[in-house]
């Protein structure tokens, strides 16, 4: 692929993720401070099709952009990039197109280290951001894993229907197993 094409890409796939996070909305309203919004979909695309870390490029572009358009808040801005990087680099780097059973275990793998990892996260971040005691967080701890459980596994079946399509359409003459 040449590299005006690869920029291009990825351009567009970010632009296109920032405006989808636009869409964002709660899950549950015990912690409406967690939002859900499809772009990290967008992110595991081009991970997929491309490479994990073109990923993760159009994760931060996007982010970066909906910080300064829109959130102007880089706690939540931060928590997002980390949970889409935890949720995609692992899920890519276990893909790289070595079949379907492959495929799953990635999705498997990511949708648990998010889950895990934004859960250890929001106990030490939750109680600075929000000015709450700890034991506040571990009651509404049920809710963010259950919430990034949800999210990550929306993304995962949402991704795994499209992205041999969208593979197709972005790049139609490679070879496919
Ligand atoms: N986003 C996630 O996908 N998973 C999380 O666990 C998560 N924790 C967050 C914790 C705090 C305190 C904040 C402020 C945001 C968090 N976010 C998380 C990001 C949130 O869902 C939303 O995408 C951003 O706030 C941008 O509006």
């Amino acid at each position: 692929m040449s590299n005006a094409k690869r920029v291009a890409i990825v351009g567009v796939f970010s632009a296109l993720a920032f405006v989808i996070m636009f869409v964002e909305f709660p899950i549950f309203p015990a912690v409406n401070f967690l939002k859900y919004d499809p772009s990290d979909i967008l992110a595991l695309l081009i991970s997929f099709i491309y490479s994990p870390i073109m990923g993760i490029l159009v994760l931060a572009i996007k982010d970066i952009l909906f910080y300064i358009f829109k959130s102007g808040d880089i706690v939540g801005i931060a928590m997002n990039f980390v949970a889409g990087f935890l949720f995609v680099y692992p899920t890519a780097l276990i893909y790289s197109r070595k079949g379907r059973m492959r495929e799953i275990l990635g999705y498997v793998v990511g949708i648990t280290a998010a889950t895990g990892g934004m859960a250890l996260l929001n106990i030490l971040v939750v109680p600075l951001y929000w000015k709450v005691p700890l034991s506040t967080v571990f009651a509404l701890l049920p809710w963010i894993i259950g919430f990034n459980a949800i999210k990550f596994t929306i993304d995962s079946v949402v991704n795994y229907i499209i992205h041999g399509r969208v593979a197709k359409i972005l790049e139609p003459n490679k070879e496919r197993l």
